[in-house]
């Protein structure tokens, strides 16, 4: 560490850029932060904050301490070839992140549950109609992926009345809803949602999932709210599955090409509903002082927390 001041290298969204700096100034006054591109000597920072780094930069950073993602996700570090195999790698846990991703759901689902789109329909053709409506107890949601996002939204919406079930890779028994695992359990799941929210990372074993075969198996008229990445879905099974009528709908916020490209099919369908990856923002303010906190507790000899097990990919 040069003079004692640790030396953080900083790859975010380049729009964010300033207010990554203020915050890390204000939660870390005596560190020196070098933003990339632009930073001299990567090699010698003693952290290093990314967004989706270039392989190229990995490549450079075996020295440093720890490698901080600026989202939940670390597919877009697990996946690149050079990321150093020793330097451990920890993922975002942020309140702030946790916040947004349940508002997010709690919206989407109530959204279906509540027919907004068919209103938002109905009212451009002026039609004046009820639609039916049912206790949400009746409406069971399936969430696939209970960690940190995952749990928090199961529980809000078990709060609004909705009876919630997960899947994770290893059933846990205090959980208070019930979390399902293997693939006895997804085809449980898959077949009594009427909502299906995919917050899984992306992983070798997650990668392609909702396949055709996965899709076949979703009780028919249920909806899919994909959050996790668009990975996880074989998108043309997704989309032969919403015209033939299996599936009632889809939220889809992340897709296998980001930015979605302007002429692709999930733009106009009319039961697909598009937001361009934005379930939850990381917001600098709040993701400085986790990562803040995780430095100077490192620094001072203590452990790094929400580390990634490279071997389960998340
Ligand atoms: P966590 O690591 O806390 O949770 C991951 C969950 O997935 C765990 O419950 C885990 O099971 C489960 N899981 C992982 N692999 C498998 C598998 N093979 N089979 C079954 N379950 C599995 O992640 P977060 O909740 O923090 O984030 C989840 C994802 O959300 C991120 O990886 C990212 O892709 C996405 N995300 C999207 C955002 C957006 O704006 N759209 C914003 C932020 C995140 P177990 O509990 O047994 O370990
Ligand atoms: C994240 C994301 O992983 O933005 O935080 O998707």
């Amino acid at each position: 560490m040069s003079a004692g001041y640790p030396r953080l290298l900083l790859k975010c969204d380049p729009r964010a850029l300033d207010r990554w700096c203020r915050a890390l100034a204000r939660e870390l006054p005596d560190a020196r932060v070098d933003p990339w591109p632009g930073a001299a000597e990567p090699e010698s920072a003693d952290y290093a904050l990314l967004w989706q780094p270039e392989d190229s930069l990995l490549a450079r950073l075996a020295g440093v301490r720890a490698i901080f993602s600026l989202g939940a996700g670390v597919d877009h570090l697990l996946g690149k070839p050079s990321l150093p195999p020793m330097v451990p790698v920890v993922r975002l846990v942020d309140p702030g992140l946790t916040e947004g991703m349940t508002h997010y759901l709690v919206y989407q689902v109530l959204r279906i549950h509540r027919r907004m789109a068919v209103y938002e329909r109905q009212q451009s053709d002026s039609l004046w109609r009820e639609q039916a409506q049912r206790p949400a107890a009746r409406c069971r949601i399936g969430v696939l992926g209970m960690g940190v996002l995952g749990s928090a939204a199961a529980t809000t919406l078990a709060g609004l009345g909705f009876t919630v079930a997960g899947w994770r890779r290893q059933a846990r028994s205090d959980s208070a809803l019930p979390a399902y695992s293997g693939r006895d359990g997804l085809e449980q799941i898959l077949a009594s949602s009427d909502i299906l929210i995919l917050l899984l990372p992306l992983t070798a074993d997650t990668r392609g999932l909702i396949d055709a075969t996965a899709l076949a198996r979703i009780k028919p008229g249920s909806w899919l709210i994909n959050v996790g990445r668009g990975g996880l879905v074989d998108e043309p099974a997704l989309l032969a599955a919403l015209d033939r009528g299996q599936l009632g709908g889809a939220c889809l916020d992340v897709f296998a090409e980001e930015p979605l490209p302007p002429g692709h099919v999930f733009w106009q369908h009319p039961r697909v509903a598009v937001t361009p990856h934005v379930a939850s923002l990381t917001a600098p303010d709040s993701a400085a002082a986790v990562i803040a906190g995780q430095i100077r507790r490192h620094l001072d000899g203590g452990e790094l927390v929400d580390c990634v097990d490279r071997r389960r990919g998340y």
